[in-house]
């Protein structure tokens, strides 16, 4: 059925305000801890990473700012950051989110912030400053902290001094931010510790976050929970807390997998996106979410893959939105079971695609930005410039 008149007002909204941000390190050449295969259109600097993820967003039109790792992309720290906004504004998109990397030094063996040695936990700390120092720069509004920390065998760390260890590093760490800056503290159950990771679930997150400070809201990496966790409803107790700061979108079928979002199970996609347009129907306020991409992808082109995601956010974001919200929330009230749950089926299983190429006609952008993406040559051209350094790379591998 096509979608009568409010849902498609309700869908042109919803694409209007849409916006996610891809990651740089999406772009580059990454594996699995098997090996890696070398793509040789990958990208190979930052401004490689960045001319890609550029290229994402002329062709969608909805990814237009980009996550930075520091470590991996401001080797130099601060001073690169003039270099890489330039960059950044001549492609047309703009910096996003900053991730500092506290989790590849050998001096983190056993951990940063907690480490039992107070030296490692003291450079943990001023990697996180010099990226707040970055993130100024940059006019970035999120630090993203993500922690490798953890313990692999029992007994062989204190839970509960790590814990106090995180907590005074995330308080000086917010002590540091000012103007509309937020951190934002993701959380993941295992890898790479695998008996007591530092901040392993939601939980966590937001009781470091709310022992930090009101700028420190909670990180949801889709990818970093347990089989058959509900995350929607995690998304609705920290939307219902004000303590949702953003999210890191892949799909997963076992563990931190790094998948296409939407490609194993798109009707999770829409259930997490679903609770936002709900919550947000409901209060009338506009939930203050930073929507990221975190995929790295070994086997599909990079940007052919980050155009999928970009194109089934978009999709599953807009069925959320056109859900009659008055009628679910009416059978709900009324217990209408069956009736509640075929109002949301309904969205979720409507063409909403026709609307997205009106929309996309209506921007001057590509109604099929896949299609117009490998017509443009982008990837021929790619190889050509980088597939030497590419090989360079890949011969180190060896
Ligand atoms: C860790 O698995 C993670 O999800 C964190 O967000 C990192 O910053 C990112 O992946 C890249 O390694
Ligand atoms: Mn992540």
């Amino acid at each position: 059925m096509p979608l009568n008149s409010s849902q498609t007002g309700a869908a042109i909204r919803a694409l209007d305000s849409f916006a996610i941000e891809l990651p740089s390190w999406g772009f580059a050449n990454t594996g699995t801890r098997f090996g890696k295969f070398i793509q040789l259109s990958a990208a190979t600097t930052t401004a490689e990473k960045i001319a890609d993820a550029a290229a994402v967003h002329r062709f969608t039109g909805c990814c237009p700012s980009v996550a930075v790792h520091v470590l991996w992309d401001f080797p130099g720290g601060v001073k690169d950051v003039p270099a890489v906004m330039e960059t950044a504004r001549k492609e047309g998109v703009r910096i996003g989110a900053i991730n500092p990397n506290v989790f590849q030094d050998q001096c983190y063996k056993y951990g940063s912030f907690g480490n039992p040695d107070p030296e490692v936990r003291k450079a943990a700390l001023q990697h996180i400053l010099d990226s707040v120092g970055i993130q100024k720069a940059a006019g970035s509004r999120d630090l993203s902290l993500w922690f490798a920390d953890g313990i692999s065998y029992p007994g062989s760390g204190s839970i509960r001094a790590r814990r106090q260890w995180f907590i005074d590093g995330l308080k000086t760490v917010h002590a540091a931010l000012s103007g509309d800056q937020r951190m934002l503290v993701e959380y993941k159950p295992f890898e790479p510790a695998f008996y007591a990771t530092d901040i392993a679930d939601w939980g966590m997150s937001y009781i470091y976050s709310k022992h930090a400070g009101p700028r420190a809201k909670v990180l949801v990496d889709t990818g970093h929970h347990y089989q058959a966790q509900n995350i929607e409803q995690i998304v609705a107790w920290l939307l219902a807390e004000d303590m949702l700061g953003g999210f890191h979108f892949n799909d997963r079928r076992y563990a931190d997998d790094d998948l296409t979002l939407g490609c194993i199970d798109p009707y999770q996609v829409f259930r997490i996106f679903h609770e936002i347009c709900y919550f947000e129907w409901e209060t009338g306020k506009r939930a203050d979410i930073a929507y990221m991409v975190d995929q790295s992808h070994n086997l599909k082109n990079k940007i052919e893959e980050t155009i999928q995601t970009a194109n089934n956010a978009q999709e599953l974001f807009v069925k959320a939105a056109i859900v009659d919200h008055a009628r679910l929330r009416d059978e709900q009230m009324k217990c209408n079971l069956v009736d509640a749950e075929e109002c949301l089926r309904e969205a979720f299983f409507a063409d909403v695609r026709p609307v997205i190429a009106e929309w996309r006609k209506s921007k001057g952008l590509p109604v099929d930005p896949l299609d117009a993406f490998r017509q443009s040559g982008y990837t021929a051209r790619a190889e050509k410039d980088r597939a030497e350094r590419n090989r360079g790379a890949a011969a180190s591998y060896a």
